[in-house]
């Protein structure tokens, strides 16, 4: 790391806000490693570029030839296609970064970004890791523990177990304290996986055994908890930035209850149709959590919104999102530049006052798949792209014409994100970008954006997580 003067680094994060740092000279990276691909290894990318950060990319066979790596300063190829033989692996990551000469690395989302145990290795290789520490990661990748955390810090919880369930009478006990239906969740779960509803006592155990056989399988660890069973809720998380000072802010709420089978497919902030108070109550709920579990770095705090506007922790991500910028848009933070920053040390030169809440912002994840077909997956060459553009437009992507995407990876080839005063005006943009992006040869998401931005539900700010299922049928 080499010391720099504030002249010569541009201080302001926030529009207008920035005084700069409070220090006359601060450590910067000079060289980061990015361990991640497509758009994300682009957006990271970019934001090196503009403080001056030299990048290393990585890449598999799969990506070799992608426009987006010629960005970069230099590019390793780490393995195979498949990413358990590529982005999955620890040690030819860490030799990349050995070989790039780099001072940290930059995760992204997915692959290794939640992995503790290669957190741990980035540390014992004196690689600054951009993200939380090892400890911080290990006990927040664990459910259980987090709502045993988040209980201390009076962050509300849904009604349930105490701790992990160790047999079945203790299971019908606390199921009927609680009342059915109930849910029965992996300690190691996330994302939908190792979770059971079971509606009563008789399918109580099955629902157990079940829970735990998947988990086990999936996570080498079968332990489980239960809650009580919320129906229809919402799904609302708080962004959240914290330094290694103790400094922590929360950027507000993205709603994402959009999304069909666990993959979200639109996030938009603020969320709507939620009452001050709770949106209030939630972030301050937010920071106190990641206060209480002494984390640094972009974290997200996942609630579940009840239809009385009850809510609930659900989990911590410890990583940046893919719909980050929705965050991003609303209060003019950016989000990656703000990791770096924290991870090398820097105090936020921002205050949760200084934060405001601007309009409203939208995105759609502009997917390789076919709605029309239970969103099959439709890898290919795209003959033609065209790009959206105009005021309050933002198209974060590495994808072009003559790209073809790869059948290895996530389907994910762009986001389309709006800007605009009100929700109303943002989803009139939303709908004439989406006219605006064409994308020839492959099928993407953008007829289902375009169906759910003129549905009356999604229009009057009234969707929970069964309304893809519920209104398409999928
Ligand atoms: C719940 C729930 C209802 N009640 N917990 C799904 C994945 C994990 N992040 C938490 N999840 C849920 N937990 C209780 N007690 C419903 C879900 C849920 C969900 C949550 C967020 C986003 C989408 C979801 C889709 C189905 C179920």
């Amino acid at each position: 790391m080499s010391a720099c003067r504030d002249s010569e680094f541009p201080a302001a994060l926030i529009p207008g806000a920035l005084a700069g740092f409070p220090t006359g000279y601060r450590l910067m990276y000079n060289r980061i490693l990015i361990a991640n691909r497509g758009e994300i290894a682009l957006r990271i990318i970019r934001a090196c570029r503009e403080m001056g950060i030299e990048t290393v990319a990585i890449f598999s066979e799969g990506d070799r030839g992608s426009a987006y790596l010629d960005l970069a300063d230099e590019a390793y190829c780490v393995g195979p296609a498949q990413s358990a033989q590529s982005y999955l692996k620890i040690d030819q990551v860490i030799s990349a970064a050995e070989v790039g000469n780099v001072e940290a690395i930059h995760p992204g989302y997915g692959f290794l970004a939640e992995n503790a145990h290669f957190n741990e290795v980035c540390r014992s290789c004196k690689i600054d890791f951009i993200g939380p520490s090892p400890e911080a990661m290990e006990m927040l990748g664990d459910k259980n523990a987090a709502r045993r955390l988040a209980r201390k810090a009076k962050v509300p919880v849904v009604p349930g177990s105490q701790g992990l369930i160790e047999d079945e009478k203790e299971a019908a006990k606390i199921a009927h304290e609680i009342g059915f239906p109930v849910l029965i969740k992996a300690t190691a779960g996330g994302g939908g996986k190792g979770m059971r509803v079971a509606a009563n006592d008789l399918v109580l155990n099955t629902a157990i055994q079940q829970a735990s056989a998947e988990a086990q399988a999936a996570f080498g660890n079968g332990s489980v908890y239960i809650e009580k069973y919320i129906e229809r809720p919402r799904h609302v998380e708080v962004q959240i930035l914290a330094d290694t000072h103790g400094n922590v802010v929360h950027l507000w709420e993205r709603d994402c209850s959009t999304q069909r089978r666990h993959q979200k497919l639109i996030e938009e902030s603020p969320a709507p149709n939620l009452p001050s108070e709770t949106q209030e109550a939630m972030c301050e709920a937010a920071v106190r959590m990641i206060k209480n579990a002494n984390y640094s770095n972009a974290a997200t705090v996942e609630f579940i919104v009840d239809q009385e506007n009850n809510f609930y922790f659900i989990e911590v991500n410890a990583r940046i999102q893919v719909e980050h910028p929705v965050s991003e848009m609303v209060t003019g933070v950016d989000l990656i530049k703000s990791q770096i920053l924290i991870a090398a040390g820097e105090p936020l030169p921002f205050t949760q006052d200084d934060i405001s809440l601007r309009g409203v912002a939208i995105e759609c994840r502009i997917n390789a798949e076919d709605p029309q077909h239970n969103f099959r997956p439709s890898p290919g060459v795209i003959k033609s792209m065209h790009v959206p553009g105009g005021f309050g437009v933002r198209f974060d992507s590495h994808a072009h014409t003559g790209y073809v995407v790869p059948p290895h990876y996530d389907s994910m080839i762009g986001k389309l994100i709006v800007h605009q005063p009100t929700r109303g005006e943002a989803i009139a943009c939303m709908l004439r970008a989406l006219d605006e992006l064409r994308v020839e040869g492959i099928k993407t998401t953008v007829p289902f954006h375009r169906a759910v931005m003129q549905h009356s539900d999604f229009v009057d700010g009234w969707v929970d997580t069964s309304f893809v299922e519920r209104t398409f049928l999928t």
